[in-house]
């Protein structure tokens, strides 16, 4: 069944359908495209590597970052349901200001490839996004407030990992379905219908680089992973891509915990919520997952800037609620 088909039949919000079907759409297009091009860059011009300049974060920005963000924009602006863009490579949010956009309902926060330091080494990467109905009025431009939203508004949440296959995983709130790319249509032909975390596994991952860095709860916590007196009777397996998408993907087939903590380089955790923390958490609380702080909810945190950052802890909910017992 292909994701419109699966769309169409199981999306129960009838007024709001054919609008938000427009951005899934456009997030396909635009996947599709990506997909191809990091299919194919090592065997282009000016396709890998680094850009030259640095993203609003200060990270060194990617070719394939800039090309992916434009396939995104491009794919939102012309599909006449988005009135607005917030994206890791964008400084500001972006309006599309047509008089067609000014009307449109929804606003998207992507990060549209993560994990792109991976790129040159072929390691599978990804695009993080989020859908909300926006709040300013429609007929006028969109404005921050659109984008600030708590995480647990969010009307889509997905992710597409770039991987052995390319795949599409969201949820609208009635759980979590997955789309294989069927590379010789093109299309997104559901495979992993209902998806479910398991509740704990013998998985965590975490950049182990910056362990005496953290706070000592994460580093306690990171010690009883290891050692013979935990739930295992034995030391679970590190496993660390550094492309968030391949490593949340991982724990919501297999379980597993994914921790990026508060370290000195990083006081507020490396990762952002708006594009890569909420997202994520969306899609974990719908397969029976959890994601946290360490100490809060991520998706009740009242966002104040665009590109704000938040330690997460994500994952297994046994596994969240575990480690969380040995923050204080
Ligand atoms: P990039 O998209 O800039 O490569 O960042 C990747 C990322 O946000 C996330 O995907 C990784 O899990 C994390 O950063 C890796 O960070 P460290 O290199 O500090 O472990």
């Amino acid at each position: 069944m292909t994701i419109h088909d699966f769309f169409e039949a199981e999306y129960s919000d009838s007024v709001n359908q054919q609008n938000i079907w427009a951005v899934l759409n456009a997030i396909t297009k635009a996947a599709v495209s990506v997909s191809d091009d990091l299919k194919k860059a090592a065997l282009l011009e000016n396709v890998l590597g680094s850009q030259g300049g640095q993203n609003v974060q200060g990270e060194d920005q990617q070719k394939l970052d800039v090309i992916a963000d434009l396939a995104f924009i491009e794919a939102f602006k012309s599909c006449g349901a988005v009135t607005g863009i917030g994206s890791e490579e964008n400084e500001a949010f972006v309006s599309f200001d047509t008089e067609t956009s000014k009307k449109a309902d929804y606003v998207v926060l992507f990060d549209p490839l993560d994990g792109s330091s991976n790129i040159d080494v072929n390691v599978s990467v990804g695009t993080i996004f989020s859908i909300y109905k926006r709040l300013s009025i429609s007929g006028e431009s969109t404005d921050l407030g659109d984008f600030l939203q708590v995480g647990s508004k969010q009307s889509i949440a997905g992710y597409v990992l770039y991987g052995t296959s390319t795949m599409l995983v969201l949820s609208w709130g009635e759980g979590v379905h997955g789309f294989t790319l069927d590379p010789d249509t093109n299309l997104f032909i559901l495979s992993h219908r209902n998806m479910k975390m398991p509740l704990s596994s013998r998985l965590y991952s975490m950049n182990e680089g910056n362990i005496k860095e953290c706070e000592p709860g994460v580093a306690e916590y990171i010690a009883y992973c290891q050692s013979q007196e935990n739930d295992f009777n034995g030391p679970y397996s590190g496993r660390y891509i550094g492309s968030l998408v391949a490593d949340f993907h991982r724990s919501l087939i297999k379980g597993g915990i994914y921790i990026y903590p508060n370290v000195p380089a990083a006081p507020k955790g490396r990762l952002r919520l708006l594009y890569e923390c909420n997202p994520l958490a969306f899609i974990a609380e719908q397969a029976g997952g959890m994601a946290t702080t360490g100490r809060k909810r991520i998706l009740e945190i009242e966002p104040e800037a665009l590109h704000e950052r938040a330690p997460l802890f994500i994952g297994s909910k046994n596994m969240v609620e575990k480690a969380m017992s040995f923050i204080s």
